[in-house]
């Protein structure tokens, strides 16, 4: 085929030049990434901590790529840690192996060892990111992932002048992996985060930590693209930037309907482009760009902090990069109160699908199989050789479908791809609850869950539609829920139970937002379709550490079509072992 093309066009060098751009440009290229997973010292609020790293960096190293274009990233483990390494959005189509939940889709990279993590990156454009998947060990180590559109082709907004990465975070002054560990063993609730940060960096509002404060340095009358991640273990966020206002563009790296706002919502495992333009004349002032948490639980027992950077216009005629002028004033933003689910819901049910000529919305019309799934906490009795801490001295567990998921000692893949699931998994996990309540009514009494390896399988192709639950057991609560190797459409939301009778009608199946993240309201449902068409064992869970450490996990087992392009590729030969 490029024989029979080049041969019709000359003169030859001019035409093999323009045969590499237009192979480039349908192909991509491949991208070569070294990240050495390592210990590093880092100083934050009043104590110098060792923190686990990819190449020393906190936050690590941001990923770049075009849209079409094969990323290899070499990852070496250095630490004496199991790592595996996580591209939260990339669809991984046929590359599940490359995927990173460890004993999900593969053993951990151990102590010494190398994996090669190869995938393409389809059909995807804006941000996403990358963060261990093993443990409690994203909390430092995490980064942004960058993806360009295809060369030539223009993003649907107005150039900016310049891109930014603002990544979100939560940093503890002890240990992480104690604090996990401890938390386990008495089966109570962890303790909670010391601060936020934006790019590792907590700010002004702590102590012995103005020096690390994240400053936005910008000139007036340009337009900024800031790629918001929210990094954070436990803790969704509102971000708002002082006199500023922020145009979403996209999110989990799908263009959407552009809107305007003075503050956002974001939660972990999402991610966010906004357009911020700046003052048209410099304005004799700074401004702080904060953060703090959105969360419906009992105030005492969530980091009620507020991390600030601070954007800094550069003084016309002055040096480019003064360092901040203490003389002006300095404005700060009034973010939402704690449990305002008011204002998160208006800004959610704002985000809807570009659905343009160039980028449709291709929502599934119709549906093959329904599910319904009721995601909440609950508890699991006390072992006799324990004192436990958790609600009237059980130990604190989490569900999906009242199923809390219990990982393998092997990769659910590796069983998977090889059919040897018997003793690793069972296939049976429920469509819908076993015994319906009210879900967002009185608790059952009882209140404790199941626990399991089961895996719910979906045929090639199949349209799913799934109706995701909040429950009262323990209390209502807001749940991001992330589903590996799938975007989906969030065609509906609500409060209260669902109701499949009236419900339906009311969904959105023209523009509804496309993303890989979405949260389960507090106290209320959402509903979500996607195309099973990569097969694999793809992972969903709560994007609250905290909540996915407890067992609000599941996986889906996406069986093989029957072409070629439509089946699990075999794994690659440095697959780690167990
Ligand atoms: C961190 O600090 C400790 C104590 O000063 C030191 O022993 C260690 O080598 C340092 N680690 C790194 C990676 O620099
Ligand atoms: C959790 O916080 C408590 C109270 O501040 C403290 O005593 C305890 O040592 C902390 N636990 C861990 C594992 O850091
Ligand atoms: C800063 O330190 C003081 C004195 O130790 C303490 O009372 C205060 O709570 C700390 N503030 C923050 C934001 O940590
Ligand atoms: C910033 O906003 C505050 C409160 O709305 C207002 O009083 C102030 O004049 C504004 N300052 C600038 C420089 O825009
Ligand atoms: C944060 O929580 C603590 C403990 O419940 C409380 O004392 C404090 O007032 C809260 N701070 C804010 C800003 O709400
Ligand atoms: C939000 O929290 C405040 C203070 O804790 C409480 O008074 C109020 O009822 C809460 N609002 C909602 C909607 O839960
Ligand atoms: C309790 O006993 C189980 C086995 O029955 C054991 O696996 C576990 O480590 C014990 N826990 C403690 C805290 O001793
Ligand atoms: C704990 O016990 C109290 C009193 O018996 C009861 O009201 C509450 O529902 C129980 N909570 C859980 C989580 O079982
Ligand atoms: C469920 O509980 C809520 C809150 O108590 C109540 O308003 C509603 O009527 C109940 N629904 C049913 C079907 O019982
Ligand atoms: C739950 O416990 C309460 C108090 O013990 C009792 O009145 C109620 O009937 C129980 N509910 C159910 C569904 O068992
Ligand atoms: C969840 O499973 C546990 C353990 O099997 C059981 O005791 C409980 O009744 C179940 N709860 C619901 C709501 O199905
Ligand atoms: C690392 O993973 C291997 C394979 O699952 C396991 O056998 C080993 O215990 C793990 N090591 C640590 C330190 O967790
Ligand atoms: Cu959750």
């Amino acid at each position: 085929m490029a024989m029979a093309i080049s041969s019709l066009l000359r003169p030859w060098p001019l035409a093999m030049a323009t045969l590499m751009v237009l192979i480039i440009q349908a192909q991509g290229i491949t991208r070569h990434y070294d990240f050495n997973v390592q210990m590093a010292n880092v100083t934050r609020l009043c104590g110098t901590k060792s923190i686990v790293t990819v190449n020393g960096q906190f936050p690590g190293p941001e990923l770049i790529a075009r849209e079409g274009d094969r990323v290899h990233v070499r990852v070496t483990n250095h630490v004496a840690h199991n790592m595996s390494i996580h591209w939260h959005g990339i669809r991984q189509l046929q590359t599940g192996w490359a995927d990173g939940p460890a004993y999900v889709t593969q053993c951990p990279i151990q102590t010494g060892q190398t994996y090669v993590y190869k995938f393409t990156v389809t059909g995807q454009r804006g941000t996403l990111w990358w963060h261990a998947h093993i443990s409690w060990f994203r909390a430092t180590v995490y980064g942004a992932i960058v993806i360009l559109p295809k060369l030539g082709v223009p993003y649907p907004f107005p150039a900016p002048h310049e891109e930014v990465p603002v990544i979100f975070g939560e940093w503890w002054a002890a240990d992480t992996e104690d604090i996990m560990s401890k938390a386990l063993k008495v089966g109570g609730a962890p303790n909670i985060s010391d601060a936020y940060t934006i790019n590792g960096l907590p700010g002004p509002l702590y102590n012995c930590s103005a020096k690390d404060t994240f400053k936005l340095k910008v000139t007036p009358g340009k337009t900024y693209l800031l790629r918001l991640i929210n990094a954070a273990l436990n803790d969704e966020l509102f971000f708002s930037v002082a006199n500023h206002t922020l145009t979403v563009v996209e999110v989990d790296a799908v263009y959407v309907k552009p809107f305007t706002v003075k503050t956002l919502v974001i939660s972990p495992g999402m991610t966010t482009n906004v357009l911020l333009t700046t003052k048209p004349v410099y304005p004799n002032a700074n401004f702080y760009m904060a953060a703090a948490p959105y969360s419906v639980i009992r105030p005492g027992t969530y980091d009620n902090t507020t991390v600030a950077g601070i954007l800094e216009y550069h003084k016309p005629g002055s040096p480019s990069t003064p360092s901040l002028d203490k003389t002006l004033p300095l404005f700060k933003p009034t973010l939402p109160f704690f449990n305002d689910t008011k204002f998160v819901t208006s800004f959610t049910t704002k985000l809807l699908s570009l659905a343009s000529k160039q980028y449709p919305a291709a929502v599934q019309q119709s549906v093959d199989r329904r599910f319904f799934f009721t995601i909440g906490l609950g508890t699991l009795p006390c072992p006799k050789n324990m004192t436990c801490q958790g609600p009237n001295g059980t130990q604190f567990a989490a569900a999906v479908n009242n199923v809390s998921l219990v990982l393998p000692s092997m990769a659910l893949l590796q069983s998977h791809f090889t059919g040897l699931s018997r003793g690793v998994y069972a296939s049976n996990f429920p469509a819908m609850p076993l015994s319906p309540f009210n879900y967002t009514g009185t608790p059952p009494n009882n209140t404790h869950v199941a626990t399991g390896t089961r895996l719910l399988s979906l045929p090639y192709n199949t349209s799913v539609e799934l109706v995701m639950q909040d429950t009262s057991v323990l209390g209502i609560e807001s749940h991001p829920l992330h589903l590996h190797g799938y975007n989906f459409f969030v065609v509906g939301q609500g409060f209260g139970n669902y109701d499949p009778t009236n419900d339906p009608a009311k969904f959105n199946l023209v523009d509804p937002v496309e993303r890989n993240t979405v949260g389960v309201p507090a106290g209320g449902w959402v509903a979500i379709r996607f195309l099973a068409d990569n097969p694999g064992v793809w992972f969903m869970h709560c994007h609250l550490e905290v909540h996915t450490t407890w067992g609000l996990r599941m996986a889906w087992a996406v069986q093989d079509g029957t072409k070629p392009n439509e089946k699990l590729l075999p794994p690659p030969s440095d697959m780690p072992k167990c």
